[in-house]
């Protein structure tokens, strides 16, 4: 459902502007520049000022370079109807290291899987980093309250974080136009620009890409270049929560269509068909990159000419290649390939009536484009690699007559959307030729059928809908991060629960131990607690009013070596022994060791199936910790386990699994961190209660504290606690002062 905005006006971020200037008359003229951005935001920046009449300015600000900017030309000069340009100035040298070096000499090829293409060089990503803080410092200037900034595509990475860190409540989106890809191939980055890429992105709230396949990627590489916690498309980092999500780029389906059906594009389409006199059509257009498989393309047409000789002068394909980055050597060099395998096509083929390739390389207007589009029989999509692709969705706009075919690689972002096109394998030329031939041969209501699907699902999932989905997912982030907010233990709170502990007269304080007063390490035995924490623990144990608790799940032994010579109490296996201060241990009750007979070759499987993963057996529970193990698949072994463990202990209703961070444990259900702690404020009469923890066996123990006592979670995560802290620096900050 479509919301009014809850911003003031949209800032656009990208690299370009959405025109250059080229020399006309004399003086100069701003023409539109080609690409899936700039069509897709023109077509917005229309809706946008038609539809969202609520917005205080609802011209879209644009920040981005011009090509060619006149000296003569002030920034007010380049305004227009449908934008107030923000242009960023870049200098011609930094400029090449910055967009020709590390943008489009190793982002793009590596994030297309060409990763023998990415050129690693120091200096292309210092002028990274320069650059993105020269977008910054521009677009701070022309920031204000309630502005909704949106940055756009692989130029821009670090800055969502460098806006981020100087104005830290506006709301930021940031999306990926071409594909974020595995793991495997991102990790290929040197670790320091990893590390920075991801915490670039992480400054925004919401964070898109065209498919759930990228946001999974995504996903992975940020828990395994962060380890931030991640549940779902949520990300918890440690200053707010971040949604990765999926919004598949729509076109503007009315445009297309309704253009076809003008008296332009008909005489347009007349002077092709005249040309073609009865040949099938096949038809394509692709900027110039390899990423667009156009040699591939060519194979696979040259494949299907030698294997269907009876279709020879009954089709021609008309073959568009735009002009783009062709100054840069390798582009050139693909260019004459091309061009090569095109005249060895033609030559092998050609007679004197018939050209089986029509080759162009330039730009189409408007309305040839669409006249083709209409016109063509088969529509031969097929990048070895590509973001989305709306040469696709145009082409399945533009065919009034629904009786064309669409023929689409699986490597396209659009393949997800389409999957009645005849999908296929574009580095496989035998597949190409086949699918040619399905396609030439299709009957006609199988291809209306098949039309019409797509162009049902188009047409709805269009540009506009692609951004009030955006635009309505960062609002609702922004939302969630506001309950979050209200639960943070602001100044107001503390100074209230300074004031409070001050006044009592006894007080209880129960602290949980990783996580919560020792940072997570990669073996529980290497979490020792250093000697500034326990200072905070002694000071606090020292004064008389005070009794310190803490409350864990680790062992006896390990927990008196820590608080050696500290008066405070300690629970031990998250309640099953309890050692009051000065007093000895106290186990909860008799158990016996026969359960872990059964549990201990269960937890040694899944060892054994799930590499890092290691067992910790303690008297009264067994834990299966997975904190070194690769995420992903250890989730799925969780599951697997907990099932297994479920089994057994289908008749052991005493018996309970729980998760902690990283960890799962299987122990008896009768007693838990919050019963022990129970047993402590019996009959006693404290005026301050204070508990805090990191993870769910805490929250036994917040459910069961009175109204009144201070209940902090240290992260995001919801929580019976009545506050939540972004990290554990932050408590122990608190707990000095408490102790001071
Ligand atoms: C990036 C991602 C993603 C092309 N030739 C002519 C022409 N065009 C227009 C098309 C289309 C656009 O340019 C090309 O868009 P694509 O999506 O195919 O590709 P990229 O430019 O590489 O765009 C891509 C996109 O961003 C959007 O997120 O889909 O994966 O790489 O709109 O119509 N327009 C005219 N004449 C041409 O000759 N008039």
């Amino acid at each position: 459902m479509k919301k009014e905005p809850q911003f003031e006006r949209l800032v656009i971020a990208a690299y370009r502007l959405p025109f250059k200037f080229v020399e006309h008359n004399k003086g100069y003229k701003a023409v539109q520049n080609a690409g899936g951005l700039v069509s897709a935001v023109l077509a917005l920046s229309e809706n946008f000022r038609k539809n969202y009449t609520s917005l205080a300015d609802n011209k879209i600000a644009w920040a981005g370079l011009a090509d060619n900017l006149p000296e003569n030309i002030s920034p007010s000069d380049l305004n227009n109807d449908a934008f107030d340009i923000i242009p960023v100035t870049i200098a011609a040298e930094l400029n090449d290291l910055y967009y020709g070096g590390f943008s489009n000499d190793l982002i793009w090829p590596l994030f297309h899987y060409f990763s023998e293409f990415s050129v690693f060089k120091k200096e292309y990503f210092r002028a990274y980093e320069e650059a993105n803080a020269l977008f910054c410092e521009t677009l701070v200037k022309h920031l204000r309250k309630g502005d909704f900034v949106w940055i756009h595509d692989y130029q821009l990475l670090l800055l969502p974080e460098m806006i981020r860190s100087q104005i830290p409540d506006l709301t930021i989106g940031f999306f990926l136009h071409i594909p974020f890809p595995s793991f495997e191939i991102f990790r290929r980055l040197p670790r320091s620009w990893r590390e920075s890429i991801i915490n670039g992105m992480l400054g925004a709230d919401l964070i898109g890409f065209h498919t759930h396949d990228y946001v999974q990627h995504f996903i992975k590489t940020v828990k395994r270049t962060t380890g931030y916690e991640c549940r779902q498309n949520l990300i918890y980092t440690p200053n707010k929560v971040v949604k990765a999500d999926a919004f598949p780029i729509g076109i503007d389906y009315d445009k297309f269509h309704e253009a076809c059906l003008t008296k332009k594009v008909m005489a347009e389409k007349q002077k092709i068909s005249d040309n073609l006199q009865g040949q099938k059509l096949i038809f394509s257009v692709d900027r110039l990159d390899y990423s667009k498989g156009l040699l591939s393309k060519l194979l696979g047409y040259e494949t299907f000419l030698d294997e269907n000789p009876k279709w020879h002068s009954r089709v021609v394909f008309n073959m568009v290649v735009v002009p783009s980055r062709d100054t840069i050597e390798k582009y050139k060099e693909m260019k004459v390939d091309i061009e090569s395998a095109v005249g060895r096509i033609n030559g092998k083929y050609s007679s004197l009536a018939w050209r089986p390739i029509l080759y162009q390389y330039k730009f189409l207007n408007f309305n040839e484009l669409v006249a083709l589009y209409d016109l063509s029989d088969v529509g031969l999509i097929t990048p070895l690699r590509d973001g989305m692709n709306l040469v696709a969705k145009e082409f399945v706009a533009c065919q009034t007559h629904k009786n064309g075919v669409l023929i689409l690689s699986e490597m396209a972002g659009a393949a997800a959307e389409m999957n009645e096109a005849l999908i296929i394998n574009p580095a496989d030329n035998v597949e190409m030729a086949d699918a040619i031939l399905t396609a030439l041969e299709m009957k006609p209501g199988d291809k209306e059928i098949r039309m019409e699907r797509m162009q049902t699902r188009i047409s709805a999932y269009n540009v506009f809908t692609w951004a009030d989905d955006f635009f309505n997912q960062a609002f609702d982030i922004k939302d969630y991060q506001k309950v979050l907010n209200t639960k943070y233990l602001n100044t107001s709170v503390q100074t209230r629960l300074i004031a409070d502990y001050r006044k009592a007269k006894r007080r209880m304080i129960f602290l949980d131990y990783d996580g919560t007063l020792v940072p997570f390490t990669k073996y529980p035995e290497q979490a020792t607690i250093d000697k500034q924490t326990l200072k905070i623990v002694r000071d606090l144990a020292n004064d008389h009013k005070n009794h310190v608790v803490i409350v864990s799940g680790r062992d006896k032994a390990f927990l008196e070596k820590q608080f050696k010579g500290i008066q405070i109490s300690l629970i031990a296996e998250h309640g099953y022994f309890i050692k009051k201060r000065g007093k000895k241990w106290i186990a909860a009750f008799e158990t016996d060791d026969q359960w872990k007979e059964a549990v201990r070759p269960i937890l040694l499987e899944y060892v054994n199936r799930c590499y890092g993963t290691f067992i910790e057996e303690k008297t009264a529970s067994m834990a299966w910790h997975y904190r070194n193990a690769d995420s992903d698949f250890a989730f799925l072994r969780l599951h697997e386990l907990k099932d297994d463990l479920a089994e057994i202990i289908r008749f052991r209703t005493d018996f309970k699994i729980l998760e902690g961070n990283k960890i799962l444990e299987i122990k008896s259900g009768k007693f838990d961190k919050g019963q022990s702690a129970a047993s402590l404020l019996e009959n006693e009469n404290f005026n301050f209660v204070f508990a805090a923890g990191d993870d769910i066996t805490d929250e036994d123990l917040f459910r069961i504290l009175p109204e009144t006592a201070y209940t902090i979670r240290v992260g995001l995560n919801p929580s019976f606690a009545r506050y939540n802290v972004k990290e554990f620096s932050i408590l122990l900050k608190l707990l000095t002062t408490l102790g001071e």
